[in-house]
């Protein structure tokens, strides 16, 4: 029997998904099994960190960072926690990671000592504090670094050839522009920083005690690698900050071993001999997770952000400008839009008008397909797609006192700006698999089959990330082992849809939809305009 884990180190919240594969051969029906999934969420397991939804946001909104330190004192709670619980962590053959995408890690030359001598009998926190050359992490909901993606652009020939090169055009939350800030607004502290890692990487060289190195998925978020050759593109390195190339960790394929579980954890919370397989970004781990290993199925995660993605073969970039390309951890690549207002916005509109989750769904039930053409652009926060620094819902014939019809129409003004700008991956589809926090609610997902006019599938294990993770820590046992398998052996059983946990798209409400989404474009484009 052999247990494998996948953790997620997302924005809110550190899942893990530890899952069970009866024999070394990996027979694909009998005997897998999820064993267990856990999450720690910061804010209320970690209050000393004083995160706000794991983050700290500056008064002005732009700049968004979290406490690198807070990431792996949630590691420690949830080791403690699964050993606790009876997990036999000494049958863990090899764990990999998921992590929120774009955010960096600099740490100091003492990292590698620190790190491969961990002291068991003390914490992770303050342990990894002391190598923290900058103790807050910009993670990928800060939008300060627009003068930065305007230098980085011009410095490398212009927006086509960043978004040929590296599969997206330069973004505010990606890594390369985040450095640049770093760099030339705190030179003494990007001058004491030996390493710069990605949290994904952060993370696995933690666990193996070393230094990790980067997966091409997470990677193709910094803007900084060519995503064909899965290099660093020296070019963009050069324009990004002095000196960089000696800062960042070696890319390497996803299935790589990064090492072996470090001493601290084989001590403290007794594991063996696991394997630390390379960790990845959330949303190449999510699409691992969702089952998509292959082209023609589309993927929605609806959590703290909303993402569309689906696996592709082709690297071309979003002709629109706003999507991504991202290298996937199966081979191959994805295509991906990424959507700020989430589940921020959905939670947003609940706590104004006093409701919880049962509520908010009450009331969208209360409200017809359409919503008696009230419209809402769903703009609490600054937005990624499309690029806009407003902050404020943009409403159209909707009462702001009206609760069940602002409730009806954040949530159909986020599935008609998915469905529209989701068309340069998939023009049409016929099922969607969901994931993340709100795919836990059917009447969100009835509106999203309704305006793409297809069915919603769900899986059974809640957070397709962690689950990811947690096939490639599996998959890349195997091959580490000699044994290879092919991915859609790895993921058979494990993601299989659950019968009716979804939503099937009804006729009339589709029409319905299909005549309101110019309106809906017209309003969003007057909102970029705005
Ligand atoms: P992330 O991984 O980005 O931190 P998750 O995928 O864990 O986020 O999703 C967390 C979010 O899920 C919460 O912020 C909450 O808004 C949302 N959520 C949880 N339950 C529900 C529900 N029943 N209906 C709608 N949204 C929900
Ligand atoms: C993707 C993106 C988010 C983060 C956080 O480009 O910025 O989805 O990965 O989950």
């Amino acid at each position: 029997m052999a247990l494998y884990i996948g953790f997620d180190s997302s924005t809110q919240s550190l899942t893990a998904t530890v899952i069970e594969v009866e024999d070394a051969a990996g027979r694909r029906e009998a005997g897998r099994r999820v064993v267990a999934e856990h999450t720690v969420v910061f804010d209320e397991a970690l209050p000393e960190f004083g995160t706000l939804r794991g983050v700290h946001t500056s008064s002005d909104g732009r700049t968004v960072t979290a406490p690198a330190a807070m990431w792996v004192a949630a590691l420690d709670v949830m080791l403690a926690h699964l050993r606790d619980t009876g997990i036999d962590l000494a049958a863990v053959r090899a764990v990999s990671g998921s992590a929120q995408q774009h955010g960096s890690v600099y740490l100091s030359a003492a990292a590698p000592r620190t790190l491969a001598a961990l002291d068991p009998a003390r914490p992770l926190a303050p342990q990894i504090a002391g190598v923290l050359a900058r103790p807050e992490a910009p993670v990928w909901l800060d939008c300060s670094t627009s003068g930065e993606c305007r230098e980085l652009t011009t410095a490398v020939g212009g927006a086509e050839a960043l978004a040929t090169l590296t599969g997206s055009r330069a973004y505010e939350r990606f890594t390369a522009a985040q450095i640049r800030k770093f760099a030339a607004t705190d030179p003494e502290r990007y001058a004491a920083t030996t390493r710069i890692h990605l949290v994904s990487s952060f993370m696995a060289s933690v666990l193996c005690g070393g230094d990790a190195p980067i997966d091409p998925g997470d990677a193709s978020g910094t803007n900084l690698m060519d995503l064909v050759r899965r290099e660093w593109w020296p070019l963009a390195i050069e324009a990004t900050a002095p000196d960089l190339a000696r800062r960042l960790p070696a890319i390497r394929d996803s299935w790589s071993v990064a090492g072996t579980i470090a001493p601290y954890f084989r001590q403290r919370f007794g594991f063996g001999e696991a394997k630390v397989v390379t960790w990845s970004g959330d949303n190449p781990c999510a699409l691992i997770g969702l089952g998509l290993v292959e082209e023609g199925r589309l993927g929605i995660s609806l959590g703290t952000s909303d993402t569309v993605f689906a696996a592709t073969l082709r690297p071309g970039p979003d002709p629109g400008g706003s999507g991504h390309v991202f290298a996937s951890p199966a081979g191959g690549y994805m295509a991906l839009t990424c959507f700020a207002n989430g589940s921020l916005a959905r939670e947003r509109v609940r706590d104004a008008y006093g409701l919880d989750w049962a509520g908010f769904s009450r009331l969208l039930e209360s409200t017809p397909p359409g919503n008696g053409g009230a419209l809402m652009v769903p703009w609490f926060v600054p937005e990624i797609t499309p690029t806009v620094d407003v902050r404020g819902p943009i409403r159209a014939d909707l009462d702001p006192e009206d609760a069940a019809r602002n409730v009806r129409a954040v949530v159909e003004g986020q599935a008609m700006s998915m469905r529209l700008h989701s068309q340069w991956i998939a023009p049409s589809v016929t099922t969607i698999r969901a994931t993340g926090g709100a795919a836990a609610n059917r009447a969100i997902l009835q509106v999203l089959a309704d305006v793409f006019d297809a069915e919603v599938v769900r899986i059974a294990p809640p957070n397709a990330a962690s689950l990811g993770a947690a096939l490639r820590a599996f998959h890349a046992d195997r091959r580490a082992d000699g044994a290879p398998i092919a991915w859609t052996d790895a993921i058979a059983v494990f993601t299989d849809p659950i019968p009716d946990a979804g939503a099937r798209p009804r006729a009339d409400a589709a029409e319905k939809y299909a005549a309101l989404l110019p309106r809906y474009a017209h309003l969003l484009e007057s909102g970029i305009r705005w």
